[in-house]
């Protein structure tokens, strides 16, 4: 097992790595911007290291900067957390070459998955099924039209360097193809360095239900269930929960065995995310692989009482895995609480907060790094806390969230927290009759006098 850790990350997750650790014997190293010198996870590391300004890219990204502390510390593990540097395979080719373990896949297997075209041959080639769509990338508009008309209106392009929504253009019909295009091919250049594109079928109006996997370094590949994430804005995630209201037994082994598939293709070591879309009939769809520890994954946790974290550290130092699957035996439901105004766009919200009082009591948790007088700074994302219930049953879950949002006060910024109450009313949502594209028609209605 390792002796130290150090934490690549901030905020809640960089708290909840921290957590597990201590309860693992494990020592723990914190790194920092000069922005999150007053951050509880500098606080409860056994050790902390300032590696820049507040910039992103001077300091959580700065590869040189982090392996510094890692040098100066003789931490023996690098836990990357999620976003940041959590999926950059060069960062994790590095610590190879260097001895210090990356909490993750191998280099390879990040690569594999990142580039989309590429897992999505990898995909096929193992049996998981996966949208209709162009063989590899599409050469040119000319290729790109015949290819269309062959799949059926609408399609959709995909950068082969995007993910999570980032490079994605539908095209409704072939009038609009070219300028879609361009369009997609500007914006992959831009933002990933790389213009290739592929093009699938559009699903209209899909779920979005992952499975969490977890791989060891002796080639077993389980199943934790699925998460239902399909309650989304601009591709950020707002709530998710498990178990998903439109799973069945039968889709669940089903989908079950091809996120095993999808894992074992490659080996998967490590706790991942295999991404699928669902259409109305429950086809099922692989979308991405996500080769990292995720927001969302306390909801997992809830429903199958393991801590993933300890999990993902266990596998990485070569511990073996079970061979069983894990089904949920709960229902829990995390709202993301962000400094947002749901009133206005969800516009940013940074700011000190006054007073803080965090939702408590039986089936309720709160994964944050807030407190009150802490200022949220503007350079990072806007999640302050998640809150997640449990309960017997979806309906239970529900009633409890509503409890816990009502308790939940946060003063001198705004946050999301009036936009959950909302949804835990809508009928819609209470009934599990929700898709992708729930958020494009609901609306919050008029803020409370007085709030
Ligand atoms: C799609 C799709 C429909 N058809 N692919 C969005 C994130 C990225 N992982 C892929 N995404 C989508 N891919 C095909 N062939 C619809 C989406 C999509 C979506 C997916 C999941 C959750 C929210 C979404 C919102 C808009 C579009």
């Amino acid at each position: 097992m390792f002796s130290k850790i150090l934490i690549a990350n901030r905020g809640e997750i960089a708290l909840r790595i921290i957590r597990t650790c201590k309860e693992m014997g494990i020592k723990t190293v914190a790194v920092y911007s000069t922005a999150d010198k007053e951050s509880l996870h500098v606080r409860f590391a056994d050790e902390a290291v300032c590696i820049g300004p507040p910039s992103s890219t001077e300091s959580y990204l700065s590869i040189p900067k982090i392996m510094a502390a890692v040098e100066i510390t003789n931490a023996d593990a690098i836990h990357p957390g999620y976003g940041f540097l959590a999926e950059n395979a060069d960062f994790a080719e590095l610590c190879e070459e260097y001895g210090v373990k990356f909490i993750g896949p191998s280099a390879e297997m990040i690569r594999k998955m990142g580039d989309k075209v590429t897992a999505k041959e990898t995909m096929i080639a193992a049996g998981v099924p996966v949208v209709p769509g162009s063989d590899g990338l599409v050469k040119d508009v000319a290729a790109g039209k015949k290819g269309a008309k062959e799949i059926g209106y609408p399609i959709i392009l995909k950068a082969t360097a995007g993910g999570g929504g980032k490079g994605m253009r539908i095209v409704w019909e072939e009038e609009d193809f070219e300028n879609q295009w361009n369009m997609c091919k500007n914006e992959a250049k831009a933002s990933f360095g790389n213009d290739g594109i592929y093009m699938e079928k559009f699903v209209v109006e899909p779920r979005h239900i992952e499975f969490q996997v977890i791989g060891d370094q002796h080639g077993t590949v389980i199943h934790l269930s699925e998460r239902d994430c399909s309650i989304q804005r601009r591709h950020q995630k707002l709530v998710e929960e498990a178990p998903s209201p439109f799973m069945t037994k039968a889709l669940r082994k089903e989908m079950g065995e091809a996120a095993i598939k999808a894992g074992a293709s490659i080996n998967y070591e490590g706790v991942g995310t295999v991404e699928f879309l669902v259409d109305k009939y429950k086809k099922f769809y692989f979308m991405e692989m996500n080769t990292r520890i995720q927001v969302e994954h306390p909801v997992t946790e809830e429903v199958i009482d393991h801590d993933l974290i300890k999990e993902q550290i266990k596998v990485a130092a070569g511990e073996k895995i079970g061979t069983k699957n894990y089904i949920p035996q709960m229902h829990a439901i995390e709202c993301r609480i962000n400094a947002e105004d749901p009133y206005n766009d969800f516009r940013p919200s940074p700011g000190n907060i006054t007073s803080f009082h965090s939702a408590k009591g039986h089936g309720v948790r709160v994964d944050t790094h807030v407190y009150a007088g802490y200022s949220v700074p503007p350079y990072y994302d806007s999640m302050i806390a998640k809150l997640i219930c449990k309960a017997q049953t979806r309906e239970e879950c529900i009633k409890k969230m509503q409890r816990a949002l009502d308790e939940f006060i946060v003063e001198g910024i705004k946050t999301t927290v009036p936009f959950h109450q909302a949804l835990m009313k809508d009928p819609d949502f209470r009934s599990g009759n929700f898709n992708t594209g729930f958020m494009d028609s609901f609306d919050i209605g008029e803020p409370k006098k007085g709030k």
